[in-house]
């Protein structure tokens, strides 16, 4: 897992969570509003919208108990001690929702563009690592997230001018399929996009990023010499 990671830049981890913890992940996630997640401490706008709808939530789980059971869930903290070690931030928490009909696309990018220079230290890829639940099945047809495998390994890569604007252009990218319930975990540095989903499912991802706590100077402490921290510090969120 860890040799294909480092060789492609992402790997897709089957079978994590149960179908049924993805259906109480996907009620949840409709449940939580912006209201909740604000009261709880949250100092940012909540919530993206797109075509009129809710695409998008930031750090649920400071607001609802089952979407933060998953979050520290043994699974996922095993899976990030093995790849990032015993003292790691939580450096985001969000849920997309990628409904039937959501027209929203993302342009090639590298999660890098996300990180603040001032918190980040953007040297070393090997201290990140995005985590995303699939908790619908992630078919061709649905808009998944399309890799360049290897493109992590590239010295640059140019920022989009617009992030919601996707353009396969030059590049030519592998569509990432996975099974409800599978996990699925990049790096910062790859390069990924993904188009309108103009199918008739919706594929929701539940996604948790971490950053090794040496290489990052905020966000909550996630795994403090390996024990974890249960609750997310809103204060700790820049
Ligand atoms: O889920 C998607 O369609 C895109 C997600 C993504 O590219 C990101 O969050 O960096």
């Amino acid at each position: 897992m860890l040799k294909e990671y480092e060789r492609r830049g992402v790997v897709v981890i089957p079978s994590v969570f149960t179908e049924e913890e993805c259906d109480r992940i996907k009620s949840e996630a409709y449940g939580v509003t912006d209201d909740q997640i604000k009261a709880a401490g949250y100092k940012h706008v909540p919530s993206e919208q797109a075509y009129n709808k809710k695409s998008l939530i930031f750090f649920p789980a400071l607001a609802n108990t089952y979407l933060n059971d998953i979050r520290i869930d043994d699974r996922m903290q095993n899976l990030v001690r093995t790849f990032l070690g015993d003292d790691v931030r939580q450096i985001n928490n969000q849920i997309y929702f990628r409904e039937q009909g959501d027209l929203d696309t993302f342009a090639w990018h590298r999660d890098t563009i996300f990180r603040e220079d001032h918190i980040f230290t953007m040297g070393l890829a090997t201290d990140y690592l995005q985590t995303v639940i699939a908790i619908d099945d992630i078919t061709e047809d649905n808009s998944p997230v399309e890799f360049i495998e290897g493109s992590h390994e590239w010295p640059t890569f140019q920022h989009p001018h617009d992030l919601r604007i996707f353009e396969r252009g030059a590049y030519s990218g592998k569509k990432y399929t996975a099974k409800k319930g599978d996990m699925m975990i990049w790096s910062v540095m790859i390069v990924h996009g993904s188009e309108e989903n103009k199918s008739t499912s919706s594929r929701m991802t539940y996604m948790n990023g971490f950053c090794r706590t040496r290489s990052a100077s905020a966000y909550p402490d996630y795994l403090v010499n390996g024990k974890i921290v249960e609750t997310v510090d809103p204060r700790r969120i820049p």
